[in-house]
């Protein structure tokens, strides 16, 4: 989603990849067979989302947001995966990596009370690096995530929800064949 997000309005070819059944060219790219993957003009592999919004928004390689991806994919992607995913990981509680979530996005409402220039300039950028994140954590569970005191980080959300931005990605594309 953040990859799609950040390609829209860019020119390129979409091959969408069907995660059960993936196709030998997305292999024969990216060893790790994951998606999302960009193949530049002159060959070079972008293989990670963070990668691919750099290169299609450069001001978010940038210090000031640089601060926010990286922990929004180690820290709380770490957590955010024990949360949803708890039984796929051995001696792992769930509950407890929602909590440990919290910390992330407990900054992030504080942050969105009172923006700092740079995240008031970049707002569309911040939402698609953050936005798919912070929905998947609160899909685990709408109800509890509803009951936070995150009102600035509900808020925000929901407007990344119902924005064409995040709309625009969420159709569903047919999966790619390879012509013979
Ligand atoms: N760090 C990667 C994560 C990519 C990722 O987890 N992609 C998922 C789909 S959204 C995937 O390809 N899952 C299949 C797998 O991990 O084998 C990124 O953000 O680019």
């Amino acid at each position: 989603m953040r990859a799609r997000m950040a390609l829209m309005g860019k020119d390129y070819e979409h091959r969408e990849v069907d995660l059960k059944n993936r196709p030998q060219a997305i292999y024969d790219v990216s060893p790790k067979g994951t998606v999302p993957v960009l193949v530049l003009d002159h060959g070079q592999i972008l293989d990670e989302s963070l990668e691919i919004l750099h290169w299609a928004h450069p001001e978010t390689a940038r210090a000031e947001f640089k601060i926010w991806t990286a922990r929004c994919d180690t820290e709380f992607k770490h957590h955010l995966d024990r949360y949803k995913y708890a039984t796929r990981f051995e001696g792992v509680n769930a509950e407890d990596h929602r909590n440990l979530a919290c910390a992330f996005l407990y900054d992030l409402n504080q942050s969105l009370e009172s923006p700092p220039d740079f995240f008031k300039s970049h707002y569309v950028q911040f939402q698609m690096a953050l936005g798919p994140f912070v929905r998947q954590f609160a899909l685990a569970d709408r109800a509890w995530f509803d009951a936070q005191r995150w009102n600035s980080v509900h808020a925000w959300l929901e407007e990344f929800l119902q924005s064409s931005l995040f709309q625009g990605v969420m159709k569903k594309y047919p999966v790619w064949v390879e012509k013979s």
